[in-house]
């Protein structure tokens, strides 16, 4: 059985990444690492460690305490938000990703981390974009991403550690909310369909983006890290996504299910620039051929099961 270690925990994918783990692996052997310890069903459900990821030793030791054999992280800051403070970003993102990576090497851990759409930029092509191509970002996330999936790739070659991960696009989920993306427009978008029955969209009209429902993501995650590795010829960074859309369309995927939903705009230039800098729709065939790669929500799949889900918990 595996034992895995968590960090970024309480953050959008970590906290729903948990439970999943622990209902696969067994909650004794999933530890949840996070800066925080709010009270949550992460913290309750099984073990549970304080780590600022920048504290390489105590990640370490952590790591080497619990015995485990699987680092997944996922501390990171956001798009937006690392736009806004780009050196945090670096020292967050980098630092944190640098001191997982040895601690995967010191204790021969196999290893996950999510690169993401946004280690695309302008000059990459924007419909279909393949799995490998130009990647010169212009915002200090897809800088992060970037080197973040170079640096996988040079623990696997220099080191021979199990680096694997994927790209991946807005993850959309009912359980935690996102904080500081670029995307969060399309989490945002159902909880204020329910609550007002109407939102103001920080994205412009006509902007595409890829995105995916939150439990495809886990089970991708699940399914790589279980993957046969003498098929992975990518391994760090392989595109995935269930949808792409822009504002109109999930608003009428939402008006099919509360018919008097309505949509205006009050575009935020700095998360709109970002959105402008990524791709429409990514090409997911490396995914799909190298460790069977699929998905089971499409836009109104999804829109009816966050809908249900959301009105469930008021
Ligand atoms: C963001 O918007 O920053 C993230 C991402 C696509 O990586 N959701």
């Amino acid at each position: 059985m595996k034992k895995i270690m968590v960090t970024g925990a309480l953050g959008q994918i970590g906290s729903e990444l948990i439970s999943k783990l622990r209902k696969e692996y067994g909650a004794e052997n999933v530890l949840a690492t996070d800066i925080r310890n709010i009270s949550s069903g992460v913290i309750e459900s099984g073990p549970f460690e304080l780590l600022d990821v920048t504290d390489g030793e105590k990640m370490h030791q952590i790591a080497k305490d619990f015995g485990a054999d699987t680092m997944m992280h996922m501390a990171a800051l956001l798009s937006a938000t690392a736009e806004a403070k780009p050196l945090l970003a670096w020292n967050l993102n980098m630092g944190g990703l640098v001191n997982a990576l040895e601690a995967s090497r010191e204790l021969n851990m196999q290893f996950f981390t999510p690169s993401s759409i946004g280690a695309f930029g302008p000059s990459t092509p924007k419909k279909n974009t393949p799995q490998d191509t130009l990647q010169r970002p212009t915002t200090m996330y897809g800088v992060n991403k970037v080197s973040g999936e170079l640096l996988c790739d040079y623990y696997f070659q220099k080191f021979g550690i199990d680096t694997r991960g994927v790209r991946f696009p807005g993850l959309i989920s009912n359980e935690t909310l996102p904080g500081g993306g670029t995307t969060d427009y399309a989490v945002d978008i159902y909880y204020k369909a329910l609550a007002e029955g109407k939102y103001t969209s920080y994205i412009a009209e006509g902007t595409y983006m890829d995105m995916m429902y939150m439990p495809d993501a886990l089970q991708a995650i699940v399914d790589l890290m279980e993957a046969d590795a003498s098929k992975l010829i990518h391994r760090n960074a392989f595109n995935v996504t269930a949808m792409s859309f822009e504002p109109e369309e999930i608003a009428a995927s939402i008006k099919k299910v509360i018919p008097t939903f309505t949509m205006d705009y009050d575009v935020d230039p700095i998360r709109q620039a970002i959105a402008n800098s990524w791709p429409d729709s990514i090409d997911t065939t490396a995914a799909k051929e190298e460790w069977g790669f699929t998905y089971k929500y499409n836009l109104d799949d999804m829109t009816k099961d966050m809908l249900e889900k959301l009105a469930s918990k008021n």
